[in-house]
């Protein structure tokens, strides 16, 4: 249980992957003895930033939000999983400058927008095709992906379990597990 805390940054299109990701890294941690804590939508988009859209101001707000408390957490000691589109570079890049060296882990879940489409669990691409939700990110708002993520996951070309064995090493090999 030698493990330093950090933040597992996930980024990408809705319904790449995050969460699931994320949720099956979590119990993966867990089994190794590992503290964490995973935020998302459900627990700061209705509560920390219920007063925030999906402007690009507020997105940028809502990052700079997660990515303090995230800080917050890891000075707590918890490996922190948030699992956020984040679609700016610049505001990403900011959370990682809120840290220290090794302490922000860039995950891109890597799925092409017409994947993410043809899975739409919610129908919201169904609605931002037909125009009822604006500014809806991979259709009429941007996605600017990673230059340099610690890991790049392709959700659209291998399984969930992949994907997370994929994190579990890159995390052994740079000794935070
Ligand atoms: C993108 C939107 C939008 C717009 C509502 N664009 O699949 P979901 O439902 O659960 O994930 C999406 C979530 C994105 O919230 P984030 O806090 O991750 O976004 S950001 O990091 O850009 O601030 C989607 C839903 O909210 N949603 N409207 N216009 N996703």
């Amino acid at each position: 249980n030698n493990h330093k805390s950090a933040v597992i940054w996930f980024t990408g299109l809705s319904g790449s992957g995050k969460s699931t990701v994320s949720v099956e890294l979590e119990k993966e941690l867990h089994a190794q003895g590992v503290r964490t804590y995973r935020l998302d939508g459900d627990n700061v988009r209705h509560g920390l930033n219920k007063n925030l859209g999906f402007s690009p101001e507020d997105r940028k707000e809502n990052i700079r939000r997660i990515g303090e408390v995230a800080k917050l957490m890891v000075d707590a000691g918890l490996f922190t999983l948030t699992a956020f589109i984040s679609p700016y570079r610049e505001d990403r890049d900011e959370v990682r400058e809120l840290l220290e060296d090794g302490e922000f882990i860039e995950i891109f879940v890597n799925a092409s927008v017409e994947t993410c489409e043809s899975r739409d669990p919610k129908g919201l691409y169904k609605k931002a095709r037909a125009g009822e939700i604006k500014g809806f990110t991979g259709i009429d708002a941007p996605y600017e992906a990673p230059k340099n993520p610690e890991v790049t996951v392709d959700t659209d070309k291998q399984s969930l379990e992949e994907s997370v064995q994929q994190i579990v090493a890159y995390l052994k090999e740079k000794g935070y597990v």
